[in-house]
């Protein structure tokens, strides 16, 4: 099973937004800035929350400066906000002062070429994939942009298969961890964050080229945490009209092991299974136990 209905195209084997792929050469075409920096993940790994920490890390911690309008305008997102298209797009990244962030899903060999001639810096967040595919379930229900998720069976089967929006969770966490030998990548992880934030952030500031005080740090730590973010409407998207609240939050949980509520006996074990297959090939290693 798969989810290609008349509102979903592939480009090369990935099925992605019909907008996306409708405008796909000029994506593929975008222009970078040498120094942009670009968030990718695959969806759902914590990417609004490192974005909200590189905004604070960039306004030296200025919290009144990161609530100057919502995470989607502050760091356009890629795929779905092309320049010249739409009048927001426009406003947004084409007329961005630099230095910009951008956001994408985008799979690293979708990546616009134009970010590894520039030596753009990247920063990559994964999950673990039992408790990304949960939160991705829970997201389709609420994101009326994207395809009916079904039941959690059903799911199950079609994110094991790689037939979601944006593919394969295990080729996606693969191929950019492959990638970031060549390129400046830093590859940072959703349960890591949890553990020790402070740690984490410190290492996007060190990577961000900053010096920021301790307390400053201190105060990120604080302004990113899941309750201060869940209450914040510039992070929270409760004013994205394709979200139904009705049915999930957007901030969710925000926890690791949520997997062990949903996943039956059954199909954690060929999870595991598949598991094992797909990341045989990898040195990369996921916790998935809180
Ligand atoms: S998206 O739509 O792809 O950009 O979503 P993304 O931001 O990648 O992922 C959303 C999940 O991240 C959780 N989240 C957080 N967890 C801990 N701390 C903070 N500050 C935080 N911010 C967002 C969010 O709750 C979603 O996970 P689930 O498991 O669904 O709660």
């Amino acid at each position: 099973p798969d989810q290609l209905s008349c509102t979903f195209r592939q480009i090369d084997g990935i099925t992605l937004e019909k907008q996306t792929c409708s405008l796909w050469e000029k994506i593929w075409a975008f222009q970078a800035r040498p120094d942009d920096l670009l968030i990718a993940s695959y969806p759902k790994a914590g990417t609004t929350w490192t974005q909200e920490i590189v905004d604070l890390i960039q306004n030296d911690g200025d919290v009144e400066k990161s609530r100057r309008s919502p995470i989607q305008q502050r760091q356009p997102f890629l795929e779905c906000s092309i320049p010249g298209l739409t009048q927001w797009v426009k406003d947004s990244a084409d007329a961005m002062p630099s230095p910009r962030t951008l956001k994408t899903h985008l799979p690293v060999q979708l990546v616009p070429p134009s970010f590894w001639e520039k030596n753009c810096k990247v920063i990559y967040v994964a999950r673990n994939a039992k408790d990304n595919m949960v939160s991705y379930y829970h997201f389709q229900r609420m994101n009326k942009r994207l395809p009916d998720p079904g039941s959690w069976d059903e799911y199950f089967e079609v994110f094991l298969a790689g037939k979601v929006i944006w593919g394969s969770w295990f080729e996606h966490v693969k191929n950019w961890w492959r990638k970031k030998d060549s390129h400046p990548i830093l590859y940072i992880f959703y349960e890591d964050m949890l553990k020790d934030p402070k740690r984490e952030i410190r290492k996007v500031i060190e990577f961000l080229g900053k010096n920021l005080k301790e307390e400053v740090l201190d105060k990120i730590v604080y302004h990113t945490s899941f309750d201060v973010m869940k209450n914040n409407p510039m992070t929270n998207y409760t004013h994205d009209k394709h979200l139904n609240y009705k049915l999930s939050p957007f901030m969710r949980k925000g926890i690791m092991g949520d997997w062990k509520n949903q996943f039956t006996e059954a199909q954690n074990k060929k999870f595991n299974e598949d598991y094992e297959k797909h990341m045989a090939d990898t040195s990369l290693t996921f916790c998935m136990e809180p």
